[in-house]
């Protein structure tokens, strides 16, 4: 099965109740971009990279397709059968960008899985269950809204709540988290995320002010060195997002025991084969994680899905996908969706979902 053709698309997600506030950025409609992967037998296989804007991390969506551009006329003619020798072959191409590669790690497992009969879960490593849980992302807002949000998500079957605050005063990001506690309680786990919106000083604050909460504390600070200096100051586990921006960081973050967990997300990472390196190496520290993405229509929903299908279910804390915040899917026919909080994980062969014939329009880019 030799690479004959790709196709790059773009498309517009707009995102559904008109902004999608964090502390780093307001976004409102996202810029994704797919590659589609077809071979000398007829099989087409997809991926997608899509960052949540160009400040939540150092990703751009022209920045994707440039890469993509530079690497794509490398892989015409390729056979797919070795991931490792299409990586090695981008890597060749082009240092780095591994939210760019990470689309096309996508679509080559989504070929082979076609080819072989069985769903990428499978070439991941296998599923331990066929449905996982999700988690609903609560945008920074008022404390009573925030907390009726939680309530009515809880009802609607999530496990688990991420909060977010950040990029405001002390006093309503205290008042955001213990809102949501009385709403909630024990009925969801809850993470608070920070996405490096807060100095060390107001972590700590924060934490000592919401002390009999049990959640966790989500890339509260900018960077990871600050976060560092939270270990043994702040009494809630700390997890790690946007800090671990490669395999090397999740590494360093493990290897110094800053982290207690981590919010993955696939495209930054690399891609799928990346993340079974760190979904093994969290492992060997019993250390949970999430199986997210930035952002991203189907195909990126289905990616986190087969991964997350794939992690011990004690040490898994939900696959984030954009689909609340999403009108439509891109497979009307098989879409990923979350039902009662938790999603079902594709069976059929490949990632399991192909977007609608056509409806990205033409092509922004052909090799
Ligand atoms: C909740 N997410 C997975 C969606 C947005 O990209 C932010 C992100 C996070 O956890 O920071
Ligand atoms: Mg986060």
């Amino acid at each position: 099965m030799r690479i004959e053709k790709i196709n790059v698309y773009t498309t517009r997600l707009p995102v559904k109740g008109g902004v999608y506030r964090m502390a780093s950025d307001d976004v409102e409609s996202l810029d994704s971009t797919l590659v589609e992967i077809v071979t000398n037998d007829g099989l087409t296989g997809w991926g997608e990279t899509c960052p949540i804007g160009p400040v939540y991390q150092p990703h751009h969506a022209l920045g994707a397709r440039a890469a993509i551009a530079k690497i794509a006329p490398g892989l015409i003619g390729s056979e797919i059968a070795s991931i490792r020798l299409l990586a090695k072959r981008m890597d060749e191409r082009l240092n780095g960008h591994g939210y760019a590669k990470a689309a096309f790690d996508t679509a080559f497992l989504d070929l082979l899985g076609q080819r072989l009969g069985v769903p990428v879960s499978t070439l991941l490593g296998g599923a331990l269950t066929d449905r996982v849980p999700a988690y609903y992302s609560l945008i920074v807002g008022s404390p009573e809204e925030t907390a009726l949000i939680a309530a009515d998500k809880v009802k609607a079957g999530y496990p688990r709540l991420q909060v977010k605050i950040g990029g405001r005063n002390l006093e309503e990001d205290v008042a955001t988290v213990h809102k949501v506690w009385e709403a909630v309680r024990y009925k969801a786990r809850i993470a608070v995320d920070g996405n490096r919106g807060l100095t060390v000083a107001s972590a700590i604050h924060l934490d000592r002010l919401c002390q009999a909460i049990p959640f966790v504390f989500e890339q509260p600070c900018n960077t990871m060195d600050e976060v560092a200096t939270l270990k043994g100051r702040v009494t809630h586990p700390v997890y790690l997002d946007e800090n671990t921006e490669d395999q090397n960081a999740v590494l360093r973050a493990i290897s110094m025991g800053i982290a207690d967990g981590f919010g993955f997300k696939v495209t930054r990472l690399g891609g799928l084969t990346k993340m079974t390196t760190v979904r093994d190496l969290c492992a060997i520290r019993s250390l949970p994680h999430s199986c997210d993405d930035a952002w991203g229509g189907d195909i990126i929903a289905a990616a986190c899905v087969h991964l997350a299908a794939t992690v011990e279910p004690r040490r898994m804390e939900g696959a984030w996908i954009a689909q609340e915040y999403i009108d439509g899917h891109f497979d009307a026919k098989n879409p990923v969706v979350i039902e009662k909080g938790h999603i079902a994980v594709p069976q059929r062969p490949g990632l399991g979902v192909k977007p609608e014939p056509g409806m990205f329009g033409k092509p922004v880019a052909a090799y």
